[in-house]
């Protein structure tokens, strides 16, 4: 096993890669000889359409998450891998005369799918009044800036791909020293990643859109001491995180450090704390005696996060991070409480560390713990979460300092939780100070909130990733041939105790998904969970190779949303993935 849960090499350095033979990022003839098809197609499209070849082809897949649901935002790592499906987008300049000033930067978006429509857009150009420092020195000099009209609160296909032309305007054409202008850009799109269905077509989309703009923009290669570097994966990870939030999700940053970073064969471990990571880990589902696949089956609930993030996905996101601030209040984890004059937004993975008092800061690289130190912290916090139980919290709350320790109403009351009023006080923050902490940057909508149950949720699913990892790690340690059947049982095991935290703990499942993971499992998977965000959306299984048809029949008799489906349909929603390849540009040549 490795020693640290920071591997030293975590693919954050290595170069976006630029392919210019299909062969190169789809290493087996058979896939490549079906990616050049559609590559081919693409550009030829692309040609009809614009009058023009394009120069680049920026490709981003999607990802399903193997385990690890709900704990990016609490900074704990996750496991996803890249699946085939993907963003493509065909890109090049424009040609004809250059445009005057107030045009730069003009973009024609269409996309293969009729029922998205042409657009056409144009980033607004502010020069703005220069900043104190810069008129101080020279008050001639003038700061751009550029806008580009983004409306979060509607569902716009054309908003990602200004998503991911937005960061690459701000980091390359705006501030005190720019002085080129963005290129006249026609782009075509197309897209396999289903929409709304936890295998996040929105990473896949805003990585491959701001691949794109780096593209035409000449801004794959970098000015660096002594020539020339190219953007980094890390780098890029970055833009695309940021780009994600102007679509109007405060999300982790699991779904674009897996679109970029993936590698073929490999899931990835992701960790966030003390900084960003992303490391390869072999699958052993192929070395066993029984060869397995993770198939993915769409529950076909329609999962629109954006629409429902004010009672759902943000919710989370508040409802985890109070938890972590009352926590650290009853551990008296004074540093983490008072930390930037008592409004530090802290996280449950920090609380773990100053807990563990491992004396980990977010940001600063050493000391990090090693995932043992990890694990054995993780079951040592787990019996303390009982703390955030709304019984205790609100004895606490009234100064019954006593009773803390027995149960009483706990049983009761679980259920529903903290009222806000119970909330803030348990916080120990005034009012208008909480609201401006939690509320201020995001939407929400509820009568209680339930501190306990996420907190629970976080921390056991946190363990049960390192779990998950230690399983692939020590059968990659393994050198024999083939490996017992045992190992996809214990993966399987972890993803069914998964689904049951994220359905009753988290809550983020429905009941079509519980059934589905269900049926799943009656099937002969080995484990069954939802992916991504949940409410709806996909589950990921792990299945045994030969018995995929068998296994879909199943699913088509039993499942009441697939019954009516046509074998060609049935194929878009229940599919064996592979792991692969993460984002790259394919340079037409
Ligand atoms: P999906 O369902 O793919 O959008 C979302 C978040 C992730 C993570 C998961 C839950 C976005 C862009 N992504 O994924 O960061 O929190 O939910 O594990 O919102
Ligand atoms: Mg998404």
């Amino acid at each position: 096993l490795e020693s640290s849960d920071q591997p030293a090499h975590t693919m954050a350095d290595d170069p976006v890669p630029i392919f210019t033979t299909v062969l190169d990022a789809h290493p087996l003839p058979a896939i490549a000889a079906r990616e050049a098809a559609r590559f081919d197609a693409l550009a030829a499209e692309f040609t009809r359409r614009f009058g023009h070849a394009p120069a680049y082809i920026a490709r981003a897949p999607g990802r399903v998450n193997l385990i690890g649901e709900h704990i990016d935002y609490a900074l704990f790592g996750v496991f996803p891998a890249a699946v085939e499906q993907d963003v493509l987008i065909a890109c090049a300049r424009r040609p004809g005369p250059a445009a005057p000033d107030a045009d730069a930067g003009h973009v024609h978006a269409q996309n293969l799918n009729e029922r998205y429509a042409p657009q056409a857009f144009a980033p607004m150009l502010r020069t703005a009044l220069p900043k104190e420092s810069v008129r101080s020195e020279e008050a001639h000099v003038h700061v751009k800036e550029w806008h580009l009209d983004i409306d979060p609160r509607e569902l716009r296909w054309e908003s990602y791909v200004k998503a991911g032309y937005y960061g690459v305007l701000e980091k390359f054409f705006a501030g005190p020293a720019a002085s080129s202008e963005p290129a006249n850009t026609d782009i075509l799109v197309t897209g396999t990643v289903p929409a709304g269905s936890g295998l996040s077509s929105s990473a896949a989309m805003v990585v491959a859109s701001t691949l794109a703009f780096l593209a035409v923009n000449d801004k794959l290669e970098l000015p660096a001491p002594g020539g020339t570097r190219r953007i980094t994966k890390g780098e890029l990870v970055a833009m695309a995180v940021e780009n994600e939030t102007r679509v109007g999700v405060n999300s982790g940053g699991m779904d674009q450090a897996a679109s970029v970073t993936a590698l073929p064969e490999s899931a990835l471990y992701i960790h966030f704390f003390p900084a960003f990571g992303a490391a390869p880990v072999p699958l052993p589902i192929r070395r066993t005696r029984t060869k397995a696949v993770w198939v993915i089956a769409n529950s076909l609930v329609k999962s629109e996060k954006v629409v429902s993030a004010k009672t759902r996905y943000n919710l989370r996101v508040v409802e985890t991070l109070v938890a972590a601030r009352v926590l650290a209040r009853a551990l008296r984890l004074d540093t983490l409480t008072a930390a930037e004059g008592g409004t530090k937004r802290v996280t449950l993975r920090e609380v773990l560390a100053a807990h563990a008092g491992s004396g980990e800061v977010r940001g600063r690289a050493a000391p990090s713990l090693a995932p043992e130190d990890v694990k054995a912290a993780l079951e040592g916090i787990l019996p303390e979460v009982e703390r955030l139980r709304a019984g205790r919290v609100r004895r606490w709350v009234r100064g019954d300092e006593a009773g803390e320790g027995e149960g009483g109403e706990e049983q009761e009351d679980g259920e529903l939780g903290l009222t806000y009023d119970e909330m803030v006080a348990a916080s120990g923050l005034a009012p208008e100070v909480f609201r401006e902490v939690y509320l201020s940057w995001v939407e929400v909508e509820a009568t209680h909130f339930q501190l306990y149950k996420r907190a629970r949720h976080v921390f056991g699913e946190a363990l049960r990733v390192l779990q998950f990892r230690d399983v692939c790690l020590a059968a990659a340690a393994d050198g024999a041939e083939e490996l017992a059947d045992d190992v996809l049982r214990a993966l399987g095991a972890l993803m069914d105790a998964s689904q049951d935290a994220c359905s009753t703990l988290f809550e983020c499942s429905c009941p079509e998904l519980d059934q589905l993971t269900r049926l799943c499992r009656d099937a002969g998977a080995y484990g069954s969970r939802l992916t991504g965000a949940g409410w709806g959306g996909c589950t990921v299984s792990l299945v045994a190779e030969a018995a995929v048809p068998a296994f879909i029949a199943r699913l088509r008799a039993s499942y009441p949303a697939y019954r009516a489906l046509s074998d060609a349909q049935l194929k878009d929603v229940v599919f064996a993935t592979q792991p692969s390849n993460g984002a790259f540009v394919f340079k037409v040549t």
